[in-house]
């Protein structure tokens, strides 16, 4: 019996996952100026270990601030203090989490022996790479899977590229999960493949564009981190690289590009979200995909897929000037959303990174817009923030099949603007 309890102690000791009980997530309706300064002090107060979702930046855009259940006291205390209204959106996040990982496992026994692989669920690193294999396998005459290089942990790190021949034909990019808590990111990365391989020699539109263009997607962008969501801390975003001198791990590899490198809206401090790393491409999940992009040399377009929020974004993040190109990136990021919403109604903001959310340098597209990737777009799927990072696995294929609408008319425009 002692042995027995020595053993289950132990073994949970190994898998130490992270827990969330009685953890907050809180929304902020911020109504002045004054009160973004009193969140942005409290996004200061450290010991209160508080998880930004959204962070305070004007009073157009709520914040969603993940509470710890030992900080909320003192976090209700100071937003009633300051008469500061806020709502609270996940009550319990580790009950949320605890069905997350429930539904995974039932969905894992349904497809065990099975060769079906789920869309809308969500997977693991090994079933998303192995599956993978089985999508080469069907299509081998349009999609070959490269290896980029290796992750930090020594992962491998793959590329999809959907081709129907020729060499070095102009290409789009999709990369999903670089941040890897934003789940449906890699899931819709993981549907939006297949439905590229399933529509060629279907659909006319597709079929005419892989006819002359050619499409890479790098569907787990930071298999570290997304891996380690699954182990140990669902709610990891950076990488898992080490930092000499500091406990904290991880990078931002969303603020490790080479533009506008350690600029405003990045952190300095390791143990930030947001920190941008020692220098720029320092993580080798950036340098392999820069890599690949140098390498190539004929991208025409960029496309980085984030969640949550429901924004299409052009350059800058890194400044608030308006890029060259403003007036036709935001024209065809307008249709893209009006295509995407007449689906299922899910309304979408479109502008620049800067203008629309916030000053953010380092990130991947204002560095693929300015090494001449002209047709450089970001985009923040579902939700608003109900569910956040936690979207339920049956809005996946949803989301999904909405965002193809808005994907597809991007690489439409591409494809009928040579440059
Ligand atoms: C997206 C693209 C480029 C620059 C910033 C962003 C916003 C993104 C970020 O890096 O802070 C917000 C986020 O992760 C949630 O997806
Ligand atoms: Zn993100």
């Amino acid at each position: 019996m002692r042995g027995l309890w020595l053993l289950l102690v132990l073994v949970a000791a190994a898998k130490a996952e992270r827990v969330f009980t009685g953890d907050q997530v809180i929304r902020v309706n911020v109504q002045s100026e004054e009160q973004i300064q009193l969140l942005q002090a409290l996004e200061t107060k450290e010991e209160w270990e508080l998880d930004f979702w959204l962070h305070p930046v004007s009073i157009e855009l709520p914040v969603d601030i993940r509470v710890p259940s030992s900080s909320l006291s003192a976090v209700r205390d100071y937003l009633h203090g300051h008469n500061i209204p806020f709502s609270v959106m996940i009550s319990n996040l580790q009950e949320r989490l605890d069905e997350e990982k429930a539904e995974m496992e039932k969905n894992r026994i349904r497809e065990r022996g099975t060769r079906s692989f789920n869309f809308g669920a969500y997977h693991r690193l090994e079933t998303i790479y192995n599956w993978m294999d089985t999508l080469v396998a069907q299509y081998p005459s349009l999609v070959t899977k490269e290896e980029i290089g290796k992750s930090y942990e020594n992962r491998p790190m793959y590329v999809l590229k959907f081709s129907t021949g020729g060499n070095k034909r102009p290409a789009i990019w999709i990369d999903t999960g670089i941040h890897a808590r934003e789940w449906v990111s890699q899931a819709t990365g993981v549907w939006t493949a297949n439905k590229i391989a399933t529509d060629y020699g279907t659909d006319p539109s597709l079929t005419s564009l892989l006819n002359t263009m050619d499409i890479y997607m790098l569907l787990v962008a930071n298999p570290d981190g997304y891996a380690y969501t699954h182990s140990n801390d669902r709610m990891w975003r950076k990488t898992r690289s080490r930092n000499p001198g500091s406990i904290c791990r991880g990078v931002d590899p969303n603020r490790n590009w080479n533009a506008g490198f350690g600029g405003p809206g990045a952190s300095k401090n390791p143990c930030s979200e947001a920190y941008h790393g020692p220098s720029a491409h320092s993580e080798i999940e950036v340098k392999n995909m820069v890599n690949l992009i140098q390498n190539h040399g004929n991208f025409k377009s960029f496309i980085s897929v984030h969640a949550y929020s429901q924004l299409l974004m052009y350059p800058y993040g890194y400044s608030c000037n308006s890029v060259p190109h403003q007036r036709e990136l935001d024209s065809v990021g307008r249709a893209a959303v009006q295509k995407l919403t007449s689906l299922y109604g899910t309304r979408y903001k479109v502008g620049s990174i800067c203008k629309i959310i916030y000053q953010a340098s380092g990130g991947s597209i204002d560095w693929s817009y300015d090494v001449g990737i002209k047709y450089s777009f970001a985009f923040e799927l579902r939700d608003t923030g109900r569910y956040g990072f936690i979207l339920p696995a049956n809005q996946i294929i949803p989301t999904a099949t909405e965002t193809w609408l808005a994907l597809k008319h991007i690489m439409e425009h591409v494809r009928d603007h040579p440059y």
